[in-house]
């Protein structure tokens, strides 16, 4: 832990109990996850989840985002300001599950939806597409329920791909990367987009294909069934 935020603490109790609840906070958020995938298959017939990953941001990260919104880095500044420790990243297949997803999650019980940035509608400018919500989640302690913050980033698995690279890349750079990378890093960013709209419409026309083919065959069994009472 760096010493900025070491020096704040009277009681690294404090420290390990929030951490403590962050962590929590990941397990009841990816529990419901699982049970939503459950459910997808058992509507749907799919899961719309391809895999999720979970992290609890470094202590560094931490006074480093207190640091550049202008906050003393104070365990209270850091409750209160910094909304990813805990986050939750769900990738998923197509763009719209991203959506259903989105829906389901702010219908959970005990969720409490405080924000949302729609970065898939409103790319930003790095090129970066992602839904991010900010949820209170309820975590139950011993001393009663604590509500807690996660932040949960819901990509299609291309969205992700160009996320995860473009985020070493531009990391080299320190922020300063050259024009012409950062073009065409934006420039990735739409053919991803692209790849993700034509795969949409391919499962979108699979799955007519597929409708059309249960409907034939219902109808044949219907005319058989009733050439056989005949
Ligand atoms: P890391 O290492 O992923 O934790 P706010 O959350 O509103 O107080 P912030 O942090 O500026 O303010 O929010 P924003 O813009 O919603 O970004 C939050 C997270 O989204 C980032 O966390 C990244 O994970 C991701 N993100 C946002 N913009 C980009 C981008 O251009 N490229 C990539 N690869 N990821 C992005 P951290 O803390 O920056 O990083």
């Amino acid at each position: 832990m760096p010493e900025e935020v070491m020096g704040v603490y009277e009681d690294v109790n404090e420290w390990q109990n929030l951490m403590f609840l962050y962590r929590s906070a990941i397990r009841v958020v990816r529990a419901r996850l699982d049970t939503m995938n459950d459910e997808f298959q058992f509507i749907y017939q799919y899961n719309p989840i391809e895999y999720i990953k979970s992290r609890i941001k470094t202590p560094e990260s931490i006074v480093a985002k207190l640091e550049r919104d202008g906050y003393e880095p104070t365990i209270q500044n850091m409750v209160d300001y910094v909304n990813d420790i805990a986050g939750v990243r769900v990738v998923c297949s197509f763009t719209s599950d991203i959506y259903r997803l989105a829906k389901m999650i702010g219908k959970q019980q005990g969720f409490s939806i405080t924000y949302i940035k729609d970065f898939i509608k409103h790319p930003k400018e790095s090129g970066y597409r992602s839904y991010h919500m900010h949820i209170a989640v309820p975590v139950q302690t011993s001393r009663g329920v604590v509500p807690t913050k996660v932040e949960l980033q819901i990509r299609t698995i291309a969205m992700d791909f160009w996320a995860s690279l473009e985020h070493k890349i531009y990391y080299k750079f320190e922020g300063e990367a050259p024009d012409y990378i950062s073009q065409d890093l934006r420039a990735c960013a739409q053919i991803v987009a692209n790849l993700d709209e034509k795969m949409l419409s391919l499962n979108k026309a699979i799955m007519e294909v597929e409708a059309e083919e249960r409907r034939e065959a219902a109808e044949k069994k219907a005319l058989k069934d009733m050439m056989a009472q005949q």
